[in-house]
């Protein structure tokens, strides 16, 4: 594992079309990025934030809501995220919504020919403009990578896709949307739902998972989404959805992935401090942060 990390926060809440993911940065940081990985004897530098405007700005509506700041955001991240892999470092990205996973895998994808992704979301993020109920794009960022939906979002960083579907897995979906299971049927996603991890355990998910990601790859991104997480242990988010990913699972997940030794890049999004609970989901965030990067009970 790259013993240089930085992290790349990104205040973004236009993906959601809701106030408080934009603390989110903020809030890992308060509750101790920066000592966990220190501690964990990590060169760690912190780039500060993306520039993100504010979403009273603008009158918004329709399919793709605040698309073009979206795309101006994640277009700034991108080279934010190919700087600092181009510098040696491991990029580590502060969400903000999910919208921002454009940016962050277009930066990556740069550098990396084939780009394995761990999904980790209660939700598929595999919406299109047509296929949305919310015409959130933090409900498009999935299919952006995989080549579908809005051309501005899909050529992100001048390249499509930037995904292959064999080289993606999603962990911990429970809420999809019709349009996000046709695709996932048509395309062959191997989506590992909550009824996968009641039936087979998470170790046994990881297993096959890091398997599949690393297969046929040169590197491993992790994306994720808070929501994956049960709302009771993570309740600071926007899209809370009963039937989660519990504490100890998650951790396991993580600390599994961090012996394979595969990740290249990360992000931790949709941590929403307006909604939370004395910032109890950011300190989830920084936890799962400390399993990722090799964090070990004893
Ligand atoms: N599927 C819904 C939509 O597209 C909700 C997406 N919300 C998320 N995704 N938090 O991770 O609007
Ligand atoms: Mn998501
Ligand atoms: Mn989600
Ligand atoms: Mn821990």
């Amino acid at each position: 594992m790259n013993d240089k990390i930085s992290v790349i926060g990104v205040p973004m809440d236009l993906g959601a079309d809701r106030r408080g993911v934009d603390m989110g940065p903020s809030a890992i940081r308060y509750a101790g990025i920066a000592k966990k990985l220190e501690r964990l004897g990590f060169d760690l530098k912190d780039t500060g934030n993306i520039n993100v405007p504010q979403p009273e700005m603008y009158v918004e509506a329709g399919k793709y809501k605040y698309l073009e700041q979206v795309v101006k955001a994640n277009e700034q991240l991108a080279e934010a995220v190919s700087k600092e892999i181009g510098d040696g470092r491991f990029p580590l990205v502060l969400g903000g919504d999910h919208s921002i996973a454009i940016g962050t895998i277009a930066g990556v994808a740069k550098h990396v020919q084939n780009l394995g992704v761990i999904w980790f979301d209660a939700h598929g993020d595999l919406n299109t403009g047509e296929t949305s109920p919310s015409g959130n794009i933090h409900g498009m960022s999935l299919a952006a990578c995989l080549g579908y939906g809005h051309e501005r979002l899909v050529s992100l960083g001048g390249f499509f896709p930037k995904l292959k579907p064999e080289n993606i897995v999603i962990i911990g979906a429970r809420d999809l949307d019709p349009g996000e299971r046709a695709l996932i049927k048509e395309i062959g996603l191997n989506v590992y739902t909550m009824h996968e991890i009641d039936k087979l355990g998470m170790a046994r998910v990881m297993e096959e998972a890091i398997k599949q990601v690393s297969r046929e790859t040169d590197g491993v991104h992790l994306s994720l989404d808070l929501d994956g997480l049960d709302p009771h242990d993570a309740p600071g988010v926007g899209t809370p959805v009963i039937g989660g990913i519990s504490y100890r699972e998650s951790h396991l997940a993580l600390e599994i992935l961090a012996e394979a030794d595969v990740l290249v890049s990360a992000e931790f999004v949709e941590v929403n401090p307006i909604l939370d609970r004395e910032n109890a989901t950011a300190q989830v965030a920084v936890e799962l942060i400390g399993s990722a990067f090799g964090e070990k009970l004893l």
